[in-house]
């Protein structure tokens, strides 16, 4: 055997030690931006993501909903693949197909102003506007504006501007009082509908507007269309139906993959992602694992892995690290895994990014994660305590709660992410049944752990992950410290319900 004589760690082990801020590091001025897919050196990566958080490839986790509800965040979900094919590749057209709404109605004046206002906010702002009228005539009650800062639109042919973005008085459809842009979707979608949602600034539905000659190949020709954009989306792959799985999921629109293991440094993932690159080139993206060390990393990445995976056994459900004694402390594997991608890249000049899987409890690991060397993070216990994860909310003793599920639980039956080349069911569980605090919108808290990972970025004295990467300080603490750290040798007033981040 071959022994390392060094303990691995874990987050909860580690600080950040403050670095010299300027006055610009300043919350406003950190970028989260970050690649999500491989590049070479001077290049840019094929996909980014404005926030360094995707969500797991869970049942419990990540459904459409999910997938909708982080994009509009900047983020991205991998929908679940332990499900038949069918229904995954119908959740990822779903994500696709989402209309995002067009904001009306979101300026000084009220959709019930006169289109007279329209004229006067266009001169005052230098905005080209189109006003949407009742009727689509000039003598028409404003229900809404768009505006644009590159399309031209003067007085004279506003009229005839508006007939052409929207289709007149027939195709502009009242919404009910009070439907969600959510509700308009699920219209959208269930008729397979042609259509733009207008929306107010609250997300409600405004008008649904109806181009017939709307298609989407036209998208980026108009910025009225390009103010909806398409969603990206993720999806989970296995090793055993890949042949299936992979082009129903393209076609639907997926525009990254993964492989789903719990265990990634083995030749069945080599085979899919020869599967891809065969079939598809590199066009499709594919990430792989889960690794946990360097051998791992050098194998996935001369396999051609778009994005590689950390962390095994240190999922919030995960029982592997009992069940069969591998793992390793997430710390210690991103620490040696991020060491071996730095020296990959200073050889060949590609740059592999990494994901932290699992284990991530309070906001401060994410920004461990991204400070050891972490591109972004995957996360399955915290999305699942949203609203927009796909489990039912319970009352449990008077304390809201969600489900949450491991995928190597008997409830899962997701024995393909266990497949070692065996039957076709689980042997053991790897994963336990649970629940987490429920604890309200993706939206609110997500953006409470971005401006913490924010803050704390200005306290190291940068603006982006890659500079975190380069210059944050980390110190391996000792149990005492770790004790120091929490409120001591106080009584508090109110007992605090630790329920992590
Ligand atoms: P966490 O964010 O809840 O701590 O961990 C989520 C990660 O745990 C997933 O992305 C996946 O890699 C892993 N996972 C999912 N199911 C199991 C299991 O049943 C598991 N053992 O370990």
């Amino acid at each position: 055997a071959v022994y390392i004589s060094e303990p691995s760690h874990t987050f909860g082990e580690y600080l950040l030690i403050p670095g010299y801020s300027s006055t610009d590091c300043i919350p406003d001025n950190v970028s989260l931006k970050t690649p999500l897919v491989k590049f070479k050196r001077g290049e840019q990566p094929a996909i980014s993501l404005n926030i360094p958080t995707v969500s797991a490839i869970m049942q419990s986790v990540s459904d459409d909903t999910m997938a909708i509800a982080l994009a509009k965040e900047g983020g991205l979900s991998f929908i679940y693949g332990s499900q038949p094919i069918e229904n995954q590749a119908k959740m990822v057209a779903r994500v696709k197909s989402y209309r995002a709404g067009f904001v009306v109605s979101d300026s000084n004046i009220s959709p019930e102003g006169t289109l007279e206002e329209i004229l006067v906010l266009k001169k005052k702002t230098g905005h080209s506007t189109v006003a949407v009228t009742s009727d689509g005539t000039e003598a028409g009650k404003l229900v809404g504006i768009v505006t644009s800062r590159d399309y031209r639109v003067s007085r004279m042919d506003l009229k005839t501007k508006v007939k052409e973005f929207m289709t007149p008085f027939e195709n502009l459809v009242c919404a009910p009082d009070n439907t969600t842009l959510k509700e308009a979707n699920d219209i959208i979608w269930e008729h397979k509908l042609n259509c733009l949602p207008l929306i107010d600034s609250s997300q409600r539905l405004v008008y649904m507007v109806f181009r017939k000659d709307y298609d989407s190949h036209k998208e980026n020709e108009n910025e009225l269309i390009d103010a909806s954009k398409r969603f990206m989306v993720g999806a989970g792959i296995n090793t055993r139906d890949y042949a299936e799985r992979i082009p129903a999921l393209i076609d639907a629109g997926a525009d990254v993959l993964c492989i789903d293991s719990s265990e990634g440094f083995t030749e069945w993932q080599k085979i899919v992602i020869q599967y891809v690159r065969l079939n598809y080139g590199d066009k499709v993206k594919i990430g792989a694992g889960n690794i946990v060390d360097k051998e791992g990393f050098f194998f996935l990445a001369e396999a051609g892995a778009d994005f590689i995976k950390i962390g095994i056994g240190g999922g919030a459900i995960c029982i592997t690290r009992e069940q069969k004694g591998i793992g390793r402390g997430q710390a210690t594997a991103i620490i040696e895994v991020a060491k071996a991608r730095d020296d990959y890249f200073k050889e060949t000049g590609i740059y592999i990014p990494l994901c932290s899987d699992g284990g991530t409890v309070y906001d401060y690991h994410m920004t461990l994660a991204l400070a050891m060397g972490a591109d972004f993070i995957m996360m399955g216990r915290y999305f699942a305590r949203f609203d927009e994860s796909p489990t039912n909310k319970v009352n449990i003793k008077g304390n809201y709660m969600k489900e949450y599920w491991g995928e190597g639980s008997e409830r899962a039956k997701n024995w393909q992410r266990y497949d070692m080349g065996g039957s076709s069911k689980l042997s053991f569980e790897e994963g336990v049944d649970s629940y987490v605090p429920y604890a309200g919108s993706l939206k609110d808290n997500l953006n409470l752990s971005l401006s913490k990972i924010r803050s704390t970025m200005c306290n190291c004295g940068v603006l982006t992950i890659p500079k975190l990467h380069k210059h944050a300080k980390i110190t391996l603490i000792s149990e005492t410290s770790i004790i120091e750290g929490g409120s001591h040798d106080v009584m508090l007033k109110e007992s605090k319900q630790i329920i992590g981040s």
